[in-house]
């Protein structure tokens, strides 16, 4: 088998370049190793900056985004019985969507479904091949097959734990990580929202964070120690700590219910660099890490697959190769920045109780600093809505 460009996940990040290179007429092939059905069961991130949403628009697959996803103009800030709300439209001119990552990834789905596209879910042994030199390839186990996909580009889109920039040599990548000393545990159960937008809590007990999936879904966090597992998390011990970390006249009208997702994620920051190795390209978490503080995961990875795709088309039907030259350079100015704005987020709403009393005044103070200054608010709501992609 040949392709132009052969690509590894069918995640967010491989399924937007896979309809963005379609759109640009370059021939392409998805390579996954779960089903469609484990790709879909996964349940991730909640806010899409605007540049996400025109790159869904760009790919044809934002109907259904712009049919239910929830345009939040704010969010609240709360801590010390307080509560502060960031103005994102009225300091940005900007606003977030919600809508979850698993509907972003059931769209781009149907779409490439629908265009006939080629995706091998359910790959094994999946091995990346001479992408240091001028014939990269693929190959791979389907249907009891051995494959050999060869390609001019390989995109790396397989997630943190993914093969390919495993496959980079060590002397060729610089990584660099930071791992917080705590995981958030995640629900989804279908009562109606705590408040009409987000709520960011930095209680005495630790964070907290009341989002939604829609008027009738909540996903609800709390910071949890690493070592819990969900099997110590009762509903009911959930729904008695979150009220305990809202404050009071939130904690009054809560709406509980049975979960029907428990989850507990790990929080780290990481980057590899650079993002390009010969004509192996890496985009998203198979690059970078943000914690899920920033809301930066997924709207990262949309970024570097909008400028891999620009790149692609560049050099197959511009025949320019300075996009593809400059990808890295490009995509991580962009990366550090969400990666600082994660983790200054992170930081100021967590319980680290390593900092002790002097850490807790450091995060009270800039708390109170932020709900004085219209400076600080509005360098937090650009950084929320989301920096140029350039
Ligand atoms: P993904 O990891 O989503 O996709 C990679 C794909 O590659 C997967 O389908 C995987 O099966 C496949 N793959 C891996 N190895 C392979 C191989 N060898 N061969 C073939 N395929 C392979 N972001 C937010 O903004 N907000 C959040 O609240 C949030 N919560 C998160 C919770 C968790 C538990 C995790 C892990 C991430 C969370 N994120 C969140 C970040 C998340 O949304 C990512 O940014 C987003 O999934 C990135 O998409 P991809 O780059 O496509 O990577
Ligand atoms: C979510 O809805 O899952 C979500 C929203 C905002 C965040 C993190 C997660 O910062």
């Amino acid at each position: 088998m040949r392709t132009q460009v052969a690509i590894v996940g069918a995640g967010p990040s491989g399924l937007l370049l896979g309809a963005l290179l379609h759109k640009a007429g370059i021939d392409h092939v998805i390579i996954e190793r779960q089903s469609a059905d484990y790709v879909l069961g996964r349940v991730r991130a909640g806010v899409l900056e605007q540049v996400a949403v025109d790159l869904l628009d760009e790919a044809g697959c934002g109907a259904r985004l712009h049919a239910e996803g929830l345009p939040h103009d704010g969010f609240d800030l709360c801590f010390g019985g307080r509560r502060h709300r960031i103005d994102l439209h009225g300091l940005t001119g900007k606003r977030v969507v919600v809508y979850g990552q698993t509907e972003v990834t059931r769209d781009l789905m149907a779409q490439r479904e629908q265009l006939g596209r080629r995706t091998f879910y359910g790959a094994e042994e999946v091995a990346i091949e001479g992408f240091d030199g001028t014939s990269p390839a693929v190959t791979f186990r389907h249907g009891g097959q051995t494959h050999r996909l060869a390609c001019d580009f390989i995109a790396g889109c397989d997630g943190y734990h993914g093969v390919c920039r495993a496959s980079v040599p060590a002397g060729a990548i610089q990584t660099h990580e930071k791992v917080y000393p705590f995981g958030w545990l995640g629900i989804l159960a279908d009562v109606p929202p705590v408040h009409h937008e987000l709520i960011y809590g930095n209680s005495e007990l630790g964070f907290m964070l009341a989002s939604m999936r829609s008027a009738t879904r909540v996903r609800y966090y709390v910071q949890c120690p690493l070592d819990d597992r969900v099997e110590d998390w009762s509903d009911d011990r959930f729904w008695a700590e979150f009220k305990r970390r809202l404050p009071a006249e939130d904690a009054e009208r809560l709406v509980t219910g049975p979960s029907f997702e428990k989850s507990i994620a790990p929080l780290r920051s990481f980057v590899a660099e650079p993002m390009r190795f010969g004509r192996l390209f890496l985009a998203g978490d198979a690059a970078h890490i943000v914690p899920p503080t920033g809301a930066k995961g997924l709207n990262l990875a949309a970024g570097d697959v909008a400028l891999l795709a620009r790149a692609l088309d560049e050099h197959f039907n511009a025949k320019s190769g300075e996009g593809l030259a400059r990808y890295s350079e490009r995509a991580l100015s962009r990366v550090w920045k969400a990666e600082r704005f994660s983790w200054w987020f992170t930081s100021l709403m967590h319980d680290f109780p390593e900092n002790g009393s002097f850490g807790r005044r450091m995060q009270r103070a800039e708390l109170e600093y932020l709900c004085q200054s219209t400076a600080a608010q509005t360098a937090m709501a650009e950084n929320y809505v989301g920096l140029p992609l350039m």
